[in-house]
């Protein structure tokens, strides 16, 4: 499914994608025949949405597997226009009487070919962790992060080489377009790429969207000063960069000021670069409700909740339920460790609670996330041997990728525990609020960008204070049934109103490119 855009919004100009993953990825069956699966999650959604709405769009992502590399090199590393519906497929595969021009539907693909070990250093040594540690702020500065000369390479020959790649990809796929294009760049991967297109194609319209938050100026201190500016500089060569929050948008104009000199406005949400100006501003993501709806009144979605609510909510039984990836800045073992002080301080409730967490492994290819992982099993164990009474573990662990049985779990939880140290915005919150069916408490964080609208309809939870977490865990599951249902319902308005297309459509008008009509 893709997400409609408003045909009156659409850019009068081609569209140039950017993002590490894209929206079809290939591999080989067991067969040998070439399979190709959709990326999951509302980005994907929304973007392949105005992709594939676009007369001449086309999304530049990296080519991660062996198939996604063989289907760039059978293409010359141009790009490829794939069908998405029902199946996707490369056009012209399996059916050559379909054409090679851009159709409804399609999208076209420019899979970015990258030397192996240029791209793991990219992406294992500088974008997870050292960004997104420094970004959710996660390093006790006492013990790490270690730049050596190890670091240093990785900077040079992964990020900035990954970079590099990326925008002469982009400056190609404008160049083709006449010059003129809108390029949407997405997140922490591409901070570079920007100010490259920028010098290379000076009619291009640049914005840049980050998923996840910007800490303030002091932050950034823990990169060395050369890199930084790298970073910056090469943000600012977008005309708009994008968040999720204003607080995370003044940080970035503030860091310009700090660590760059640069005047900024905070009341007009600008840096002043001389001769342009770059504006700061802020868009929540959201999520598709119709797409959320429409899975949660599947017949799968109702056969697995039938399962949860009898092993879980028989008589006045209460479930606690957490959806993360296994990424520390979920911040998993804290939430457990309040479960077993709400346990500890409320014995009644042995029995009667049970905490179930779907977690999808995460970036096992770094050591700080296996690690991680390993933690969250010893923390469950040792919780579970202390408060098991007849034979029910209170905490139910389950490593795997299930969506249908998570927006099934969504359906039937009592209390949604969302606890992260830091979170862009938090869709998991969004996504249980919008379909809930039993009037669960939404148990939120204050450092998620989901706290800013659906905060007052929460209990908020201080993700550092495992003792608070537990408290409100207590008020949470005791909460009068009125006022839970008054504070789903006015959550799930704040979600119906404030959807994906939303986010797109604030993002288009804000942009200087001129709307059409579509053909
Ligand atoms: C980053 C930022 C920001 C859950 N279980 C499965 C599954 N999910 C889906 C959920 C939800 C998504 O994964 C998780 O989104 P979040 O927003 O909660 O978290 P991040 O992955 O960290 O996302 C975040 C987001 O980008 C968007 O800008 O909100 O702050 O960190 O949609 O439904 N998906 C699949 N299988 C599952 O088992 N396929």
């Amino acid at each position: 499914m893709t997400a409609p855009v408003r045909p009156w919004l659409l850019p009068d100009l081609p569209v140039v994608l950017v993002s590490h993953r894209g929206p079809v990825s290939f591999r080989r069956d067991q067969t040998g025949a070439r399979t190709a699966s959709r990326g999951a999650g509302g980005l994907v959604t929304a973007l392949t949405g105005l992709a594939s709405s676009l007369p001449d769009a086309v999304w530049v992502c990296a080519a991660t597997t062996n198939e996604d590399m063989a289907v760039a090199g059978e293409h010359g590393d141009q790009a490829v226009e794939v069908t998405l519906e029902p199946k996707p497929r490369v056009v012209g595969e399996a059916d050559p009487a379909v054409g090679s021009t851009s159709q409804p539907g399609c999208v076209k693909l420019r899979l970015v070919q990258l030397n192996e070990q240029a791209h793991d250093d990219f992406y294992t040594v500088i974008a997870n962790p050292l960004l997104w540690f420094l970004q959710h702020g996660m390093y006790g500065l006492a013990h790490a992060p270690r730049l050596t000369r190890r670091e240093h390479i990785a900077f040079e020959d992964g990020y900035r080489a990954v970079n590099q790649r990326f925008a002469d990809a982009v400056v190609e796929e404008v160049t083709v377009r006449g010059g003129r294009a809108l390029v949407m760049l997405h997140d922490y991967h591409f901070y570079l790429v920007a100010e490259q297109v920028r010098e290379r194609c000076p009619e291009a319209v640049l914005s840049f969207f980050l998923h996840i938050p910007w800490p303030g100026p002091d932050a950034w201190r823990i990169l060395p000063p050369a890199w930084r500016e790298h970073l910056l500089t090469g943000l600012l060569g977008n005309d708009v960069v994008a968040f999720h929050t204003e607080g995370f948008a003044r940080n970035f104009l503030l860091t310009c000021q700090e660590l760059l000199g640069l005047p900024v406005d905070l009341q007009a949400m600008t840096v002043d670069l001389g001769d342009r100006q770059v504006a700061a501003h802020h868009y929540p993501i959201s999520i598709d409700v119709a797409a959320m709806r429409e899975l949660a009144a599947s017949a799968e979605v109702a056969e697995h909740a039938r399962g949860l609510r009898e092993a879980f909510c028989a008589g006045d039984r209460q479930l606690v339920l957490r959806i993360d990836r296994t990424d520390p800045s979920k911040n998993i073992v804290r939430g457990f460790e309040a479960f077993a002080t709400l346990l500890a301080d409320h014995p009644e409730l042995l029995g009667q609670v049970t905490f179930l967490a779907l977690l999808q492994p995460s970036r096992q290819d770094v050591p700080e996330y296996a690690d991680y992982l390993a933690e969250i099993g010893a923390v469950v164990a040792r919780i579970n041997a202390s408060y098991v009474r007849e034979g029910h573990e209170p905490i139910d662990l389950r490593l795997q990728e299930d969506l249908p049985l998570a927006v099934a779990a969504y359906t039937v939880c009592d209390v949604l525990m969302v606890n992260a140290l830091a979170d862009g915005m938090n869709l998991v919150a969004k996504e249980a609020v919008l379909v809930n069916t039993h009037d669960g408490v939404l148990a939120l964080s204050e450092n998620t960008g989901a706290h800013q609208e659906l905060g007052a309809f929460a209990v908020t939870l201080h993700p550092f204070d495992i003792q608070q977490q537990a408290d409100a865990l207590y008020a949470a599951l005791t909460m009068d049934p009125g006022l839970r249902r008054a504070r789903r319902e006015a959550a799930a308005l704040v979600v119906q109103e404030n959807d994906l297309g939303k986010w797109l459509a604030a993002q288009l008008a804000d942009l200087p490119i001129h709307p059409q009509p579509s053909r």
